[in-house]
């Protein structure tokens, strides 16, 4: 598929989407809300896809929506119908993709760039990323899932923190805060991010989706309604070729081959 704002490529089943408008940052027009979700929507159908990978190109992840866009700034804007046509169908499809999705944040990561960040399962950052709330600088909320994300990564009060005082936080601190999972150096950054791209796409993906379903059902269910879904999806777990491989292999003391089925 040929896109003008994102490239995609695919290697050993872990396809890698990057934002590509280096110029501006990879700030966020139109276009690329609209290439985004394309391009989810095919990876969804695509089962030979096991893990994803959101990066940026240049120095920037992603610094937001593209403010130089027509008609920021002029005006009233009707962002809420603007956030449910071009980014809530992004951070949804991220949010509820049945495989592992990793964010390698090569630079600054600021508003609903943060955000495609965080609807992501897993953040490797470089230590030259930053990650900047910049919605509160515009007199705008933090929106496409960050008020979500955001206290259930770093508790109520740091999220509300974050988000008044908008002060940005380097890699260290997103790591002690565990708003990212890892930190490499920037030269490092691509092998470290495939290193876990690689390791998750083999796993047992199915397997893995379903945990995904589960952890995020967890939002908000109680204890009663949890232990029901987590049996209703181990049934299915239990079901998968990748279950009946993974007993066998343990029986046979040798390494386990899944194929996410
Ligand atoms: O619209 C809706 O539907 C509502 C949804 C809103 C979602 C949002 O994301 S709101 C938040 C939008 N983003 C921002 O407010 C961030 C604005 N940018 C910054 O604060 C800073 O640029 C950064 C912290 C991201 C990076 O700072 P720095 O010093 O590394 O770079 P810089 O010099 O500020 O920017 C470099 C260039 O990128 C510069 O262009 P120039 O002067 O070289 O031609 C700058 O204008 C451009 N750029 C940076 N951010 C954006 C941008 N261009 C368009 N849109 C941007 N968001």
């Amino acid at each position: 598929m040929e896109y003008e704002t994102i490239s995609v490529s695919d290697e050993r089943n872990v396809r890698t989407i990057t934002l590509d408008r280096p110029d501006d940052l990879n700030a966020i027009d139109e276009r690329v809300t609209a290439e985004l979700q394309k391009e989810l929507q095919g990876v969804a159908r695509d089962r030979a896809v096991r893990c994803l990978v959101l990066t940026g190109a240049g120095r920037a992840f992603c610094a937001g929506q593209d403010l130089k866009s027509a008609s920021a700034g002029d005006g009233p804007m009707d962002f809420t119908a603007a956030l449910r046509r071009r980014y809530n169908p992004v951070v949804t499809a991220l949010r509820e993709m049945e495989i592992p999705t990793i964010a390698s944040v090569n630079g600054v990561a600021a508003g609903a760039g943060w955000s495609l960040a965080l609807a992501c399962d897993l953040r490797i950052a470089s230590t030259k990323a930053k990650f900047v709330v910049a919605f509160g600088s515009i007199g705008l909320v933090p929106d496409s899932g960050m008020t979500l994300t955001l206290p259930r990564l770093v508790g109520h009060a740091k999220a509300l923190e974050i988000a008044w005082l908008g002060d940005p936080i380097s890699a260290e601190s997103a790591l002690e805060l565990g708003l990212v999972n890892r930190v490499a150096e920037p030269d490092q950054l691509a092998a470290a991010t495939r290193e876990w791209a690689e390791r998750l796409a083999k796993g047992p993906t199915k397997g893995m989706g379903l945990t995904k379903r589960a952890i995020n059902a967890s939002l908000t269910n109680d204890l009663a309604a949890q232990l029901e879904y987590e049996a209703h999806m181990q049934g299915i777990a239990g079901r998968t070729k990748d279950y009946n491989e993974g007993v066998r292999a343990f029986i046979e003391k040798r390494p386990a081959e899944f194929t996410g089925e």
